[in-house]
């Protein structure tokens, strides 16, 4: 993990700080906490941790509202407790990331407490200040992400703010050179402290429209969607501008050595794909979420590949991600067999491939009664299944009655089956699917699956079959998407020795044609 690129080797592990491990028994996970599991993260194999916010924040958004962009909050430790966790993660030869929110603050940092209180003030416009609509009303028809509009009066100064996210979340005014250097400062501070890159929040978010004009109707939007959805964000996203200030961002982790950028940007392939910027100058990496919103289908998933394969720049690396803190997980959205399946894809693909904390135990959802949902979004919007809580369950370590995860009673539920889903009764079971991660991570190992060429072979009904190639040596995955058997042909002198199976019972070398099981995935060497 010394090379340059080692981002595009690594294996990357998103932590849910609250929901890793709880060291001080509040019910929240902690710095101390993470830094205890580390050799857990060893023994599975990974390299790389993102971290999810962990600086000083008001919790409007579970820290995506940060007050103070460099320093911990209390609830998770402090400098010191971060720099040791640095230091242990780094003598183990793991990197670490964090989150980096530039789009917007809390509204208690300091700088939008000044920006409020006056039209005068030197930092009015560090955020998006604008007079009402003509007559009356807010500037434009701009929705928030999390419901109702994206523009907040403001008594004191007579004005609105525009928050595209809670309004606790006010957006910065990234055209102005004071709010972009400060920022880059931000970067740097913890560039200095020995990060090794960040993950960047609601990147193609940062340059709105300059005339600030409505966004058009959404024909797609359909009733009991959120409310986000009943426009399209074509004025408030993805404007052209952002590009340049991202290769501002870029050059600044630049600065140091073997950082790594990757933006988080939910948009569709070709509009993703410019986000690697002119001459690669952009992110490293655009968050690629296409499987995390993919119909689990055979041919579907076969498209998605291959045209994100062909969308992709010259140079341009690829990467994959099944489930974060804002998404359904994995094991939910396609049921307990085919998360093992979904596993085999996610780790054999060509590019970088994040996992979400205990998907490798086959976390599902945790339900929320509706008196106990925690995420604002939820809390904005009930019953439309906008919920992000059931994703965010303290991830469950052992059958004590906290999990492992905390001595207090945990901020969100455990799942009901932790007495058997958690990582020690998994880590005995020789067929369990943290088993089969493991065995998937060390396979990843091998450059044959870290560097080696994809090509599509066949994608019909529930059978998916792609090959890679590094080299001279070659491998074949074939994967059942269904609960049917199905007999795959081999291609003559292809790869036959079946030198994994997601059910973790096969170590056999077959000819012509074997028989996949219901679903079955295999790789075969
Ligand atoms: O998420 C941004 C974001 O846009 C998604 O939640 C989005 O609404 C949806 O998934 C797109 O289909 C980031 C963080 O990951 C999230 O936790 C924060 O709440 C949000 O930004 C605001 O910072």
């Amino acid at each position: 993990m010394n090379d340059p690129n080692w981002w595009q080797q690594a294996i990357f592990y998103q932590i849910y700080p609250r929901s890793f491990q709880d060291s001080n028994g509040d019910g929240v996970g902690d710095l101390d906490g993470i830094r205890r599991r580390l050799d857990y993260l060893c023994w599975l194999g990974i390299d790389a941790i993102w971290i999810s916010p962990i600086f000083p924040s008001p919790m409007a958004d579970f820290g995506y509202d940060i007050s103070d962009y460099c320093n911990i909050h209390p609830l998770f430790g402090d400098l010191s407790a971060f720099d040791a966790l640095l230091a242990e993660a780094h003598q183990r030869g793991l990197k670490l990331i964090l989150d980096f929110v530039p789009n917007h603050t809390s509204s208690e940092h300091p700088w939008f407490r000044e920006s409020r209180s006056s039209r005068d003030s030197p930092k009015r416009d560090w955020y998006i200040w604008r007079d009402s609509a003509p007559g009356a009303g807010p500037p434009n028809n701009w929705v928030s992400n999390f419901g109702g509009s994206a523009w907040e009066w403001d008594e004191e100064a007579g004005q609105y703010y525009y928050h595209a996210f809670l309004k606790e979340q006010p957006d910065l005014n990234w055209r102005n050179p004071k709010v972009r250097a400060a920022m880059y400062d931000v970067l740097r501070f913890w560039l200095k402290r020995g990060v090794d890159g960040f993950r960047v929040d609601v990147i193609w978010h940062l340059m709105k429209d300059e005339q600030f004009r409505d966004n058009p109707a959404n024909p797609g939007y359909q009733p009991g969607d959120p409310a986000i959805r009943r426009l399209l964000q074509l004025y408030s996203t993805d404007q052209p501008e952002v590009h340049q200030l991202i290769a501002e961002m870029r050059a600044v982790v630049d600065e140091f050595p073997s950082r790594v950028l990757i933006g988080e940007i939910y948009l569709p392939i070709e509009r993703l794909v410019t986000y690697y910027g002119d001459d690669l100058r952009g992110t490293h990496l655009p968050f690629n979420f296409q499987l995390i919103e993919a119909a689990w289908q055979a041919r579907n998933l076969a498209r998605i590949i291959s045209e994100y394969e062909a969308a992709l720049p010259r140079g341009g690396w690829p990467n994959w991600v099944l489930g974060n803190h804002d998404k359904p997980r994995i094991a939910s959205r396609v049921g307990r067999e085919q998360a093992r399946v979904a596993a085999m894809l996610l780790l054999t693909l060509r590019g970088t491939p994040t996992m979400y904390y205990g998907d490798e135990i086959g976390l599902e959802d945790v339900p929320i009664a509706p008196d106990e949902a925690q995420d604002p979004w939820e809390k904005n919007e009930p019953g439309l299944g906008v919920g992000r809580d059931p994703q965010r369950t303290p991830m469950q370590w052992d059958a004590s009655p906290g999990a492992g995860f905390s001595t207090a009673k945990p901020w969100l539920p455990l799942s009901s089956d932790f007495g058997l889903r958690n990582v020690a009764v998994l880590a005995e079971d020789p067929q369990s699917i943290l088993s089969l991660y493991r065995r998937l991570i060390a396979l990843r190992a091998r450059p044959l699956f870290r560097l080696g060429s994809y090509s599509p072979m066949d994608a019909e009904g529930d059978l998916l079959i792609y090959g890679r190639e590094h080299e001279g040596e070659r491998a074949i995955i074939a994967l059942n998407l269904g609960s049917n058997p199905i007999h795959v042909h081999l291609p003559m002198e292809a790869p036959n020795h079946i030198a994994l199976s997601t059910h973790l019972d096969r170590d056999e070398k077959v000819s012509g044609t074997f028989l996949l099981r219901a679903n079955e995935g295999v790789v075969l060497l």
